[in-house]
């Protein structure tokens, strides 16, 4: 930090030049100007979710953990706007004021990524989209530098946001137990994320719940006096495993890796012990938990895909071998499920530049 404690006054100078310096602001004043949601957890509206890191929120200069951005140091600029530095030296260093977040100044003495104003777009993260105005170019940041995509409330992966899951502004306990509703709400929004994202068929819904109790889906979500009753574990467990049959049915993602990373170790393919006492499943479900088994990073892995090998195991389990082509259109019975299309009744030929062809629709 030293080293560049000299030259930010010095760009503080110059941005006081051209913005009248009405009041200083620093870190306490961040500290301050946000709500205190639990332990070193700082949040408010504009820069979301924070933590202090040297258990001093009265300190004027000092690190803060931010949600997205990673580990910043932060300083007053000597106007109304903070200084904040990314630790690791990968996005140099930025000037931050409230009212124009995530409107951001890097200037070019200092950044590595070149001096501009930029506006960071909220959610992107971890890729970290920036819109350079100077260039009129998107740049975005590398995955590597550290980053967590959670808070006080985490771990939470960003379509957990994006599918209005997570009410950021309220506070609640991972220790609370989870009401019926809750679980029904996230188990419905998992699947509608997954069948986008994976373009997942309903057959395969029906394959990934056959060994447990059968699909789920559509669930009943009608029922709003179930809904505020308790759920118990037996319940999370029997919503939760059918997508864990789909996540250990993927290429491109490691559902084992990412729950040895979260400290769980898959027995038989699913983060709890199939052979656990039944009794044990009537105990109440919390949030912690909820969170755990549905919080799968799918959003950080883009070429996450339906192994077509599990396609075809569920082709041979209702009797449809994966590579034979009955209708003899060319296409095997794998091909044509991923297709959508009828095995049974050929296909027309819809080769580029064939007579007839359909049009590819660019919206
Ligand atoms: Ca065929």
């Amino acid at each position: 930090m030293k080293r560049i404690l000299p030259s930010i006054a010095a760009v503080a100078v110059a941005f006081c030049l051209v913005t009248a310096p009405a009041y200083a602001l620093n870190r306490a004043d961040l500290v301050n100007q946000s709500e205190h949601v639990v332990d070193g957890w700082y949040y408010n509206d504009w820069f979301g979710y924070f933590e202090i890191l040297d258990n001093n929120p009265a300190a004027a200069a000092g690190a803060i953990y931010h949600n997205e951005h990673g580990d910043l140091w932060v300083t007053s600029t000597g106007d109304a706007g903070w200084w904040m530095e990314c630790m690791e030296d990968i996005l140099g260093v930025f000037y931050i004021v409230a009212d124009s977040y995530p409107s951001l100044h890097s200037p070019a003495i200092f950044s590595q990524v070149e001096g501009y104003w930029g506006f960071y777009v909220k959610g992107s993260a971890p890729k970290r989209s920036f819109f350079d105005y100077g260039s009129g170019s998107w740049s975005m940041i590398p995955a590597a530098l550290r980053h967590r995509p959670d808070g006080p409330h985490g771990p939470v992966p960003f379509w957990w946001v994006n599918h209005g899951l997570l009410d950021l502004s309220r506070r609640v306990s991972n220790h609370s137990p989870v009401t019926v509703g809750q679980l029904k709400n996230v188990a419905a929004t998992a699947k509608a994320f997954l069948d986008a994202r994976l373009d997942m068929r309903p057959e395969l819904w029906e394959f990934a719940f056959a060994d447990y109790g059968g699909n789920p889906f559509p669930l009943p979500l009608g029922d709003p006096g179930g809904n505020h009753g308790v759920a118990n574990l037996g319940q999370l467990k029997y919503l939760a495993s059918g997508f864990y049959r789909v996540l250990h049915n993927l290429d491109g993602f490691d559902a084992d890796a990412w729950l040895a990373s979260m400290g769980v170790s898959a027995i038989g393919g699913y983060p709890w012990d199939p052979a656990a006492p039944a009794a044990g499943n009537r105990r109440p479900a919390n949030i912690g938990q909820l969170k755990l088994l549905f919080s799968f990073p799918l959003d950080a892995h883009a070429s996450a895909r339906v192994q077509s090998s599990w396609v075809g195991a569920y082709l041979l389990s209702i009797g449809t071998p994966p590579h034979a082509d009955p209708d003899g259109d060319g296409l095997t019975n794998l091909e044509e499920f991923l297709l959508g299309t009828d095995p049974t009744i050929a296909t027309p030929s819809y080769s580029p530049g064939a007579p007839g062809a359909p049009a590819l629709v660019v919206f």
